[in-house]
């Protein structure tokens, strides 16, 4: 056995089971091995982002790591952009990098980069394997050091001699880390905090936007008064009818500061503290008051569920409580665009238990609170701010769910950074309805240049414009196995999303804005 193949049998040994990718000739004696040993589902992305997003997407949905397979150093630099929203999820993930021979690197053939330094920027965990005898061991502290909690960026780099030797040997699967509790004197410290009843709010994210999280901190917010809220950009959370209606933090830093003003106690839970998005001239980075105490209640690898459940019993809290949602009725509404009314309109037609991919920019700032009163769904957003995540997390969403519907919501100008996940979904044939918010124009940068104290001029008319040419989203999704159609009113989208709703395998909406 090479050191390929007891790579692979190592990572089905410890549960990964796909693995998108995008090879290249140093990949070849994994790609054979991938022939050899039977068990491993193989995804082609035809851009190393869409390799990344959908691993992104699948660990979010399964709770286990992806393999992704890359090309050297140029191909892993491709796919960094989603390998950082992956680890600001706190996904867990196992990047297969190869490289060249190590007796080769001397000579500086074209693909020789700094893989090892590529990867140190963006992953947790890195390792060039030295040996065949050693890459089984290797890819088990890889898939180990993925799933420690909170969800690792794990990135084994496998020089192609290590690959091809013979004397591979499979590793065997290493135990997992628990997450570790909080610690009692934390979790009466935030008691006190919370009975002494000033104003307080929890931030809550990672296992904390989970539906046991939720319940557990809508239980305390009931007894205590607390205020609750989610990060502005969130990994994955529970949502839908009979779940807690917990909003987000606003993006505008205006609009944030007005959330937290007068709070007392900020108590995170698995979450940052507040933070502008961008740093504005005049206006502070840090989002709560100055005076505000910021408790940590669990740091994400901590079991925050179980914190929250012992906080929310010993503060009297009832076991259920009544679930109070404001957000306006979900109805189908007629018209034009609209960010509010197409919210609306989404919360009545989303399907039960689908899953929503969400990169939807200033298309979706208004999507959050109007769809609680949706059906049951899972919401997952892009959480690093490097956007063209949409199209692919909700591909490998729907690789790790196939009973389920993923709904992606995808602002145009993002879109086009990983449209090439598209023909993955023809590909997989996966079960995800795809909108494309066409305003063609980078509209959230022309907010921003407003805020930085910036006129729009010449210049910047020029590099926000997408209309010219116009993007065809039908011919692009026609182009690579997607059928498609054009909507341009409200009442048209609620039609063609009903109909795609019913049929199996993706299709595409441009809504024309
Ligand atoms: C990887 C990456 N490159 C560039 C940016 C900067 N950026 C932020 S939003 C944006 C344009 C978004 O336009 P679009 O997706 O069409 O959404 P809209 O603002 O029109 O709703 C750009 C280029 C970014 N956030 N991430």
């Amino acid at each position: 056995m090479n050191g390929a193949e007891s790579l692979v049998r190592t990572l089905l040994a410890s549960g990964v089971d796909t693995c998108f990718a995008n090879p290249g000739t140093s990949e070849m004696h994994f790609v054979a091995a991938l022939d050899k040993v039977e068990g491993m589902r193989c995804v082609l992305g035809m851009a190393e982002t869409v390799v990344t997003g959908c691993a992104d997407g699948y660990a979010r949905m399964a709770g286990k790591p992806a393999a992704t397979l890359m090309h050297c150093g140029p191909g892993f630099a491709n796919g960094i952009a989603n390998v950082h929203n992956a680890r600001r999820a706190y996904s867990p993930m196992v990047n297969i990098v190869g490289d060249h021979a190590t007796y080769h690197r001397p000579f500086d053939a074209p693909l020789t980069a700094d893989t090892e330094g590529l990867a140190r920027a963006v992953s947790h965990w890195v390792r060039t394997g030295a040996s065949s005898a050693r890459v089984g061991a290797d890819g088990a502290a890889a898939v180990q050091a993925a799933m420690t909690p909170p969800g690792q960026i794990a990135t084994l780099i496998l020089p192609a001699d290590t690959a091809w030797t013979d004397g591979g040997e499979v590793g065997a699967p290493l135990p997992v880390p628990e997450r570790t509790p909080v610690a009692p004197e934390t979790l009466r410290t935030i008691a006190q905090a919370l009975r002494s009843h000033e104003p307080a709010m929890l931030v809550l994210s990672g296992r904390a936007l989970s539906e046991a999280g939720l319940i557990a901190a809508y239980r305390i917010a009931h007894v205590t008064g607390a205020k609750l809220r989610a990060p502005t950009q969130l990994p994955r959370m529970a949502r839908g009818r009979g779940r807690p209606p917990v909003d987000r933090m606003p993006y505008v830093v205006d609009n944030a500061l007005k959330v937290l003003a007068g709070t007392r106690h900020v108590i995170l839970v698995c979450a940052k503290p507040p933070t502008g998005f961008f740093a504005y001239p005049g206006k502070p980075s840090l989002l709560s008051p100055p005076d505000a105490i910021t408790h940590v209640l669990a740091r994400p690898e901590q079991d925050a569920v179980a914190a929250l459940e012992w906080l929310a019993d010993d503060l009297g809290a009832p076991k259920t409580v009544p679930m109070r949602d404001d957000s306006p009725k979900a109805e189908i509404v007629r018209g034009k665009f609209d960010p509010e009314a197409f919210a609306r309109t989404i919360a009545a037609l989303l399907p039960e238990n689908c899953i929503v991919a969400e990169d939807a920019v200033t298309s979706g700032r208004a999507l959050f609170a109007p769809t609680f009163s949706a059906a049951p769904h899972d919401w997952l957003q892009i959480t690093g701010g490097a956007i063209g995540h949409g199209f692919p997390c909700a591909t490998g969403a729907a690789l790790a769910c196939p009973d389920r519907k993923v709904v992606c919501l995808q602002a145009d100008g993002a879109g086009m950074y990983t449209l090439q996940a598209l023909w993955t979904q023809a590909r997989e044939r996966l079960d995800v309805i795809n909108v494309v918010f066409a305003n063609r124009i980078y509209k959230i940068l022309h907010g921003e240049l407003l805020a930085v104290g910036a006129q729009p001029g010449r210049a910047s008319n020029e590099l926000f414009d997408l209309a010219r040419p116009e993007l065809d989203w039908l011919q692009l999704a026609g182009g690579m196995g997607v059928e498609a159609a054009r909507v341009e009113t409200l009442e048209g989208f609620a039609d063609t999303f009903t109909a795609a709703a019913r049929r199996r395998g993706p299709f595409l909406i441009e809504f024309r804005i």
